[in-house]
C-alpha cells in the first residue's frame, strides 16, 4: 500500500503523490472496466450496457444510469462511442463543468433517497455500505468512521444534514481534495516535514484509509501489505 501511494519512488508520500495514485487508480479502473463491459472496438449500445449490468449484478440505480447515459450520447442513437463511454463511465472526473454539474446533481438525487432535498448520515452511507460490501475493505469499522468524519467535514453549518449547496461544493471542488489530502498526511507525519515516510506510515496509516477504495485499492491487490 505505501508503495502504490509514493507515486514518485522517493520513499515518502507527498500530497502530490496521493493526487497522482488517485488520478492513475482512477484512470485504470476506468480503462479497465471499460473493456470488461465492451472489448469490442465497435459502439457500444444502451442494450448492450444493460445487458452488462444485469449479468454483473451490479447494485446501480438504474435510472441514474440511464439517465447519464442519454446525457452523454449526444446524437441521440443510443450508442457511444469508446471516447464517450469513457466519458460516461467517469463522469465524475469530467473536465466538462456541463457535464460534471450534472452528475453533480444527479449525484446528490441519488443520495436523496427519501426525497427531501438533503442527505441524511443514513442516506449517505448507502452506497458506502455497498461498497465495503463489495471491496471487501480491510478495516471497515475505522473506515466508516473516516467516512462519518468526511460527512462532518461537508456538513459546513452543522446540521447533520446535506443541502444540495454544501454537496455541490463537495463534488465540484478540486482544491478541497489537496487540502483533504494535506490533513491526512499532516495525520500521519511525525516529524512534520509535509512528507509520510515509511516508519510514519507503518505507525499510523488509519488516515489514509478515508481515501476511497475503488480508486485506492487498485487492481493488484496481492502486494497491498499495510505492515
Ligand atoms: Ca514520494
Ligand atoms: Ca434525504
Ligand atoms: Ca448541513
Ligand atoms: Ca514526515
Amino acid at each position: 500500500m505505501f508503495e502504490s501511494l509514493d507515486i514518485d519512488g522517493d520513499e515518502k508520500i507527498s500530497v502530490k503523490d496521493v493526487l497522482n495514485a488517485l488520478r492513475d487508480g482512477e484512470e485504470k479502473r476506468i480503462k479497465n472496466k471499460a473493456i470488461e463491459i465492451w472489448p469490442s472496438s465497435k459502439d457500444i449500445h444502451w442494450s448492450n450496457y444493460s445487458e452488462y449490468l444485469n449479468r454483473s449484478g451490479e447494485d446501480v440505480n438504474y435510472d441514474f444510469e440511464r439517465k447519464k447515459w442519454t446525457f452523454v450520447d449526444r446524437d441521440e442513437n443510443d450508442f457511444l462511442s469508446s471516447e464517450q463511454f469513457t466519458q460516461f463511465l467517469s463522469l465524475e472526473n469530467s473536465q466538462n463543468p456541463t457535464l460534471k454539474s450534472f452528475w453533480v446533481q444527479e449525484t446528490f438525487a441519488s443520495l436523496d433517497a427519501n426525497n427531501d432535498s438533503s442527505v441524511s448520515q443514513e442516506e449517505f452511507l448507502i452506497p458506502l455500505k455497498k461498497l465495503v460490501h463489495k471491496e471487501e475493505i480491510i478495516d471497515a469499522e475505522n473506515w466508516f468512521t473516516a467516512q462519518l468524519d468526511k460527512f462532518n467535514s461537508i456538513d459546513a453549518d452543522k446540521d447533520k444534514f446535506l443541502s444540495f449547496d454544501e454537496c455541490e461544493k463537495w463534488l465540484m471542488n478540486d482544491d478541497q481534495s489537496s487540502a483533504f489530502i494535506e490533513k491526512i498526511i499532516e495525520e500521519s507525519d511525525t516529524n512534520k516535514d509535509t512528507l509520510v515516510s515509511f516508519d510514519e506510515f507503518g505507525e499510523n496509516y488509519e488516515p489514509f484509509l478515508i481515501l476511497l477504495p475503488n480508486s485506492f485499492f487498485s487492481y493488484d491487490q496481492n502486494d497491498d501489505n499495510l505492515e
